[in-house]
């Protein structure tokens, strides 16, 4: 008789834990210990942010304008993307404003939306989310409040807001799924609730990888998590998904290169800090290889389709010069930091000039036979006719 044999659980929950170690185990158990997803409480009840609202900061951020992102609701007929498509933030649409006009779109009465800053994005039809700001350049006129996140309490006494970054969105606001390529990741809730859906590394190739829209040091995922399409991407129905709800008071800890799809269930409001970890010198060669090859072949393809050049860059990109020099000087920085880091850890002592990166060698490396065969064989699986 076949052995029964229990089917794998496709969700799982996380560890929801109070834990009472020292600054110092803390930082070494965050470090270099915890494999997994974990929710630590208890630990900031002391932190002045919690008591954060959007109507508080749309009166203490009432000078500061920033850039909102508004994407359709599933619900609304302004929901125009394919079905089952995973929606980016290249798909969304921006507009600059106050948190005075946040607050106002989020509290107003559907009659009066269309006089109001953000009336053009009507509530019922829109998520609206302020996601990514850098706490530094918001709160430049309190900069007391960036005192308001310290993350002592984590093990990292050196760390305030000003290595932090701030969320606030309405529900239904989104962020894709992808990885982040350095560090690990902090997250504290500090109002309404928040759904982080999350999928080990080891699980990349079921989440089916993309460095389109690229954004330096996220990598995105082509499956639409909310609504997967399993005719298109058949391995994903093999992805074990860890899910939480943070309330306020919260810290999701995200070990380094976990995927993550984060959505708010209400209105909410998080900061979060990535912290560096040694392995990072490595994958900054690895992002920074990926910049210089993705800038000179995506321009060129645009170019042929004459669309806007900027569409595949993520919108926190479009400012930067990606210029294949600069890109060069990049890697080249990159490899010197980690030879480097890697005398210092061996002891030994810098004894000469590091060898400078040739754009020849790059190139030759780049188009080497071993390279390219692996290239060759990756497109001839992507290419198999369907029988
Ligand atoms: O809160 C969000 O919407 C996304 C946060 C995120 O991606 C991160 O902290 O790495």
């Amino acid at each position: 008789m076949a052995e029964h044999v229990a089917p794998k659980k496709r969700k799982l929950d996380i560890d929801r834990v109070h834990i009472n170690l020292s600054q110092k185990e803390l930082q070494r158990y965050i470090l270099e210990i915890a494999k997994e997803p974990l929710v630590f409480l208890d630990k900031i009840s002391d932190w002045g942010s919690l008591a954060w609202t959007p109507e508080s900061l749309s009166k203490q951020l009432s000078n500061v304008r920033t850039r909102f992102r508004f994407c359709p609701r599933i619900s609304s007929s302004e929901y125009c993307f394919p079905a089952k498509h995973a929606v980016m933030e290249t798909d969304c649409q921006f507009m600059e404003g106050t948190f005075g006009d946040f607050h106002e779109w989020l509290t107003c009465d559907e009659a009066k939306s269309p006089n109001l800053a953000f009336g053009k994005f009507p509530r019922k039809d829109y998520s609206c989310y302020a996601d990514y700001k850098y706490m530094k350049d918001l709160f430049v006129e309190c900069p007391s409040k960036v005192q308001d996140i310290n993350w002592a309490c984590l093990g990292f006494p050196t760390r305030t807001g000003e290595q932090s970054t701030f969320w606030m969105g309405s529900d239904e606001s989104f962020t894709p799924c992808h990885y982040d390529s350095y560090g690990c990741n902090l997250v504290a809730q500090l109002y309404g609730k928040k759904k982080w859906l999350l999928f080990p590394p080891t699980q990349s190739e079921y989440l089916h990888p993309t460095r389109i829209p690229y954004e330096e040091s996220s990598v995105f995922s082509l499956v639409n998590i909310r609504d997967p399409d399993h005719e298109k991407f058949p391995n994903f129905e093999h992805a074990t998904c860890y899910e939480v709800i943070l309330e306020p008071g919260d810290i999701l800890f995200v070990p380094k290169h976990w995927w993550h799809y984060v959505e708010c269930v209400e209105t909410a409001i998080s900061v979060n800090t990535w912290i560096e970890m040694n392995t990072d010198n490595y994958d900054r060669i690895e992002e920074a290889i990926t910049r210089t090859l993705i800038n000179p072949l995506k321009l060129e393809e645009t170019k042929v389709g004459a669309c806007d050049q900027n569409v595949w860059l993520n919108p926190s990109m479009r400012k930067e010069n990606l210029s294949f020099h600069e890109s060069m000087n990049y890697l080249g920085q990159a490899l010197r930091l980690y030879h480097l880091e890697q005398m210092k850890a061996n002891n030994e002592v810098e004894q000469q000039e590091n060898k400078e990166l040739g754009a020849d060698e790059f190139i030759n490396t780049v188009v080497s036979t071993d390279v390219i065969r692996m290239i060759a064989q990756k497109l001839l699986k992507l290419t198999k006719p369907m029988r």
